[in-house]
């Protein structure tokens, strides 16, 4: 049955009577009621209203190709008629899975040539964990099992990817995450870096955090160490450029595992296939998921390097780990197609070339200077934009988050998805916007904020 059959007021009746949402707070949603996207069309979404809607988010981040693919939906049509499942258990496989991930070998850095499939990054994540720590224990070093995160890391939703996430609030709701997982503090320069140290120095800083919790463990005791290339859904939070190598440096001194969470920086967004490339460094595991089918199917990949591939082969023994659907040919086929799309059209490039740049300028030229903005950053096309109420001191409005909640609601009438991490705004558009597109985003923001200042003013 269609949901045309429906008028708005019902369907979202039903939604309050029947759907519990995703990190919400449920007596708040069962006041105001949820907005329902009914279709998308490139970079705009539409709502039953017919609302157009830049969406400055590309959904969850993930939309990198934007809306209104069909070449994808026949993908996904075709394999479906020609063979909707079967497993990769027990000896089988089935052609699209063994395609992408032959794919993936070839886009990933060089020693990475391994893929293991999930639905989700959070599943992604928890294999992730579960392989370090299994690659550990097949060296004969099973004690070898800590792993050092980051506060505000988000790494799924999870038990796993919650605990390997560095969210207090998600780690409130817990009651026993997965054990031997510590956190350090963030490269987050804008509230952590001292008054006259420079970038440069604060990154080493930061990067020194994970050394000084990896001798206070034992190296002996530590597996690995995991960390977002740029923090996404902690509020864009991206590292002095001193962080990761000296992460990687610190890494390779007391042999511990560099895993990478790709989740969101994956498949483009950063100007390369892999933020790793970006950075130059070379990961032992990348998690990878969202943008692999630009989030027309769920699929994760985590793709995995020759060392711990090798000891797997090598050592053999059954690993006890995977899901129904790791490796669902109607997925990975979604994903080939997606992939040859970002190629063909040339997005990386565009990204690295022309939009990231341009998207960089933008917000310096047209937002940074607003009275209520402290600062503006992005790393290809990732952006934030901090609020705060004093440019100089850049002290925050009152009500921590509450500026960010109420821009975020501007915006959005004005035309424009952002999303609020507290008090920081937070763009990631489909890899498709073009410099017109950045333009009218940044009309839209200005707007969103003019608006907004005075309310914010008032208290
Ligand atoms: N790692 C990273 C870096 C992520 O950003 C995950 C793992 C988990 O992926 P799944 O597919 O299990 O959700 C993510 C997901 C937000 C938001 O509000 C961000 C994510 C998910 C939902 C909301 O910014 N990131």
């Amino acid at each position: 049955m269609s949901y045309r059959n429906y008028s708005l007021s019902q369907l979202r009746e039903m939604d309050a009577r029947h759907h519990l949402h995703p990190f919400t707070d449920h007596k708040d949603l069962r006041g105001a009621g949820t907005r329902i996207v009914t279709r998308a069309e490139g970079p705009f979404v539409y709502d039953t209203e017919g609302k157009e809607i830049l969406d400055g988010m590309a959904g969850l981040w993930c939309v990198n190709i934007g809306y209104g693919r069909h070449e994808l939906a026949e993908a996904a049509y075709a394999q479906m008629k020609e063979l909707p499942y079967y497993n990769s258990f027990f000896r089988c496989s089935t052609p699209s899975p063994v395609l992408l991930a032959q794919k993936l070998a070839e886009i990933a850095p060089a020693h990475l040539n391994q893929v293991f499939y999930g639905s989700s990054g959070s599943e992604a994540n928890d294999t992730a964990l579960r392989l370090v720590r299994h690659y550990w224990a097949l060296e004969g070093r099973p004690e070898k099992n800590r792993i050092i995160s980051r506060q505000w890391a988000y790494h799924g939703s999870t038990i796993a990817g919650t605990s390997l996430g560095g969210m207090a609030a998600m780690h409130g709701q817990l009651h026993g995450a997965v054990p031997n997982i510590v956190h350090v503090m963030p490269p987050y320069a804008f509230e952590l870096r001292e008054p006259g140290e420079s970038d440069h120095d604060f990154g080493l800083r930061a990067a020194r955090a994970v050394e000084a919790a990896i001798l206070e463990a034992g190296a002996d005791n530590v597996a690995a160490f995991i960390g977002e290339p740029v923090m996404g859904a902690g509020g864009v939070k991206i590292p002095p450029e001193s962080y990761w190598p000296e992460v990687e440096r610190i890494c390779r001194k007391y042999d511990v595992l560099l895993m990478l969470d790709e989740v969101i920086t994956g498949y483009g967004r950063t100007g390369a296939w892999f933020a790793a490339e970006r950075l130059g460094i070379r990961p032992d595991t990348i998690t990878t998921a969202k943008a692999l089918t630009s989030g027309y199917q769920p699929l994760s990949a985590l793709i995995v390097g020759d060392r711990i591939a090798q000891t797997l082969v090598d050592k053999g023994g059954e690993f006890f780990h995977g899901y129904t659907y790791s490796g669902h040919p109607v997925a990975c086929a979604v994903a080939l197609k997606n992939l040859e799309i970002i190629e063909g059209e040339g997005l990386i490039e565009r990204v690295r070339d022309e939009t990231g740049p341009y998207f960089a300028e933008a917000l310096a030229e047209s937002i940074a200077g607003h009275p209520i903005v402290g600062e503006v950053r992005s790393f290809g096309l990732m952006g934030a934009i901090e609020l705060v109420a004093d440019k100089e001191t850049r002290c925050r409005f009152p009500g921590e988050g509450a500026a960010g909640l109420a821009v975020r609601d501007i915006a959005i009438e004005g035309g424009l998805m952002m999303r609020a991490v507290g008090d920081t705004m937070i763009l990631s558009p489909p890899l498709i916007w073009t410099k017109e597109t950045i333009d009218l985003a940044c009309r839209r923001i200005v707007a969103a904020l003019d608006a907004a200042e005075p309310i914010l003013r008032a208290g």
